[in-house]
Order: C-alpha cells, then sequence, then structure tokens
C-alpha cells in the first residue's frame, strides 16, 4: 500500500513511522509529506531513503492512504483535496472531529462505525482516546452516568517546542516558549484555549468526544486538564457513577478483557501505572482501581498511556489497519 504521512517531520508524525514499521503495517511505499520548508529532505523508513514532498506533490503521487498529523489549518485544506483524489485521509488534528458527516474513531470502541463512504476519518485527542478505552467495557456492564476526570498531561502532548521548553529550563538556559510560565517544577491547569464557559478546549474535547466515541449522549462529562512537567505519557484521575452497583473483581476482568487495555493493579507490590512505563507502548494501563466510598456506585480508577502512541499515531495507525482489514482501502 502506498502510504502517505502528512506532518512526517514533526513529534506524531515520527511516530507515526515508528509505528507504521513496528507493526508491520503493509508500506510498499512511503510518501513522507511537510511543509515547503522540509521539502526534499531525506526521511528513513525500514532502511530506505524517502525525499519529502509537499501536499500537492503528494496528491499527484497518489497514495492509498494518508496520515495527517500537521495541524488543523493543513488538515481543513488539504484533508479535502487529499479525499476529492481518492485518497483517504486519518486526520489527527481537531478540525474533523465534531463534523456531523465525519467518524470519529477508537477501533476498540466503535471501529464499527466505518463504512466505504468515509473519505476523511477523525482521529480523536489523546487524553479523550486512552479515557474511552478503559470507560467503554464499564459503560457496557454498568452504564455510566457520571465522569469527573482530571488529567496531568505530558509535555509532549504540545509538541517539540514545549519539549524543548522543560529540558532548556532544567538545563538553566533561555529559550524559546510554549506555556505562559515556567513548567519545570511547576503544574499549569490550563491546555489550549479558555472558552466563554471558563473551560478550556482540551476539556471541551473530553466531554464532546466522548460523547460521540461512545454513542451515548447520556454520559455526563466534566474535566479539568492539567500540564505537568513530564515526558511519555498522559495521565488521568477518573471517578465514574454508575446506574448499577459493580463488583471490583468483575470490574478488573472487564478492563483486562478489554482489547488494547493493560490492568496494573497490586497496591501490595506497589504496582500502579506511570507514564515512564507506558512511554513507547500501544497500549492504555489502568490501575489504582477502588470504590468511591463516598456515595453508591461509584469507582475511581487511574489510566495512563503514551498520548503520542495510542493517544496518537497508534490509533491512526489501528484505524487503516481496520479499514485494510474491511477491504475500504
Ligand atoms: P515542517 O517540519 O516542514 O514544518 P509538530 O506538531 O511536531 O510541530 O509538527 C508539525 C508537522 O506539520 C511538521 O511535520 C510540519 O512540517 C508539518 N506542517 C506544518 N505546516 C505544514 C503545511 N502547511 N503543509 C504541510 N505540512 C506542514
Ligand atoms: C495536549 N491533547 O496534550 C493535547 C494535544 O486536539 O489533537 C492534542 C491536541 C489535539 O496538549
Amino acid at each position: 500500500m502506498k502510504v502517505a504521512v502528512v506532518g512526517a517531520t514533526g513529534l506524531v508524525g515520527t511516530e507515526m513511522l515508528t509505528v507504521l514499521a513496528a507493526r508491520n503495517f503493509p508500506v510498499t511505499e512511503l510518501i513522507p509529506v511537510a511543509s515547503e520548508r522540509s521539502k526534499g529532505k531525506e526521511i528513513e523508513f525500514k532502511g530506505k531513503k524517502y525525499k519529502v514532498v509537499t501536499p500537492s506533490e503528494a496528491i499527484a503521487l497518489k497514495p492509498d492512504v494518508a496520515l495527517f498529523s500537521a495541524g488543523g489549518d493543513t488538515s481543513k485544506e488539504f484533508a479535502p483535496k487529499f479525499a476529492e483524489a481518492g485518497i483517504t485521509v486519518i486526520d489527527n488534528s481537531s478540525a474533523w472531529r465534531m463534523d456531523p458527516t465525519k467518524k470519529l474513531v477508537v477501533p476498540e470502541v466503535n471501529g464499527d462505525v466505518l463504512s466505504a463512504d468515509d473519505k476523511i476519518i477523525a482521529n480523536p485527542n489523546c487524553s479523550t482516546i486512552q479515557m474511552v478505552v478503559a470507560l467503554k467495557p464499564l459503560h457496557d456492564k454498568y452504564k455510566i452516568k457520571r465522569v469527573v476526570v482530571s488529567t496531568y498531561q505530558s509535555v509532549t502532548g504540545t509538541g517539540v517546542k514545549a519539549v524543548n521548553q522543560l529540558m532548556d529550563e532544567r538545563a538553566g538556559k533561555d529559550g524559546e516558549k510554549a506555556y505562559p510560565y515556567h513548567i519545570d517544577l511547576n503544574v499549569i491547569p490550563h491546555i489550549d484555549v479558555f472558552q466563554e464557559n471558563g473551560y478550556t478546549k482540551e476539556e471541551m474535547k473530553m466531554i464532546l468526544e466522548t460523547n460521540k466515541i461512545m454513542r451515548d449522549d447520556s454520559i455526563k462529562v466534566t474535566a479539568t486538564t492539567v500540564r505537568i512537567p513530564v515526558m511519555g505519557g498522559h495521565s488521568e484521575s477518573l471517578n465514574i457513577e454508575f446506574e448499577n452497583d459493580f463488583d471490583l473483581k468483575d470490574v478488573r476482568a472487564a478492563l483486562a478483557a478489554q482489547s488494547g487495555c493493560i490492568v496494573v493493579d497490586d497496591p501490595s507490590s506497589l504496582q500502579y501505572p506511570m507514564p515512564k512505563d507506558a512511554h513507547g507502548r500501544d497500549e492504555v494501563f489502568v490501575g489504582r482501581i477502588r470504590r468511591d466510598e463516598s456515595q453508591p456506585n461509584t469507582l475511581n480508577m487511574w489510566v495512563v498511556a503514551d498520548n503520542l502512541r495510542k493517544g496518537a499515531a497508534t490509533n491512526a495507525v489501528q484505524v487503516a489497519e481496520l479499514l485494510a482489514e474491511k477491504g475500504l482501502i
């Protein structure tokens, strides 16, 4: 299959190349795509070198599928042009996620929604993806009424500039700033832009995308999203109220049976998920599973995943794998 990666020089694009190779996606020809600035630059994939082209040049090369992670503006401008040329686009930006004519897909949760008509498919926000993988089996079993989520998000979610800011601050160097405040030795309760209702866009993504992916607007979600000086993955504290009561043993079994989910939960041997262990992994890790003793039918748990992997690149490649499996690309 001819595969274009749009944004191939970026943080997520680079991870997409790693994941395509690691999962042995049947790439016969890679088309790395970036801005005019990177044109001609060489990218290595599975021991072969490929030259970076611009999006317009990539369309002319007629890939079968294009994985986009080059920002919302590039997606808005080019995804429809790729689609018109018959190229299926899997887009990691927020450009198309809430468009009612576009599917928003996490394969383990709602992969069944994909059809031959889907030419632009949206990849959800990283913090949403890891949450819904963990929520799905519990919603199926106990029906979720409400989720209260607080996040502890890696600087890699912001991009290279933020990683550089953290490292420069740690080394006592001046440099470019991705955040309005120092991030090292600090916590910033602000991700993406503030909305009129006092929430940030990241918080609203977690609410709206969850309802769309789970195909259930009755699930109430409230979120506080926070940037911490960590790399390797996003962590989330979830408080979940169910319609029905549960047994903790069954909750653990349901999570362990969920595809793409690994339970790491043994307080007696200090086993719980952490970003340093999730780094470079494709799965979502769940631990600290316990009853909320302050009200009935309510559970607390801790969910960690590599935001560049399952939160972005891996999910996009899994969507491509599913399309290939269904014969849709
Ligand atoms: P470039 O390296 O040429 O700027 P990140 O999110 O890590 O900053 O990466 C953004 C990615 O999106 C990069 O690969 C970047 O390419 C690419 N990109 C940015 N603007 C465009 C554009 N107008 N057309 C194609 N790719 C773009
Ligand atoms: C972060 N979740 O960690 C963001 C990054 O909508 O795809 C991803 C933004 C998005 O900052």
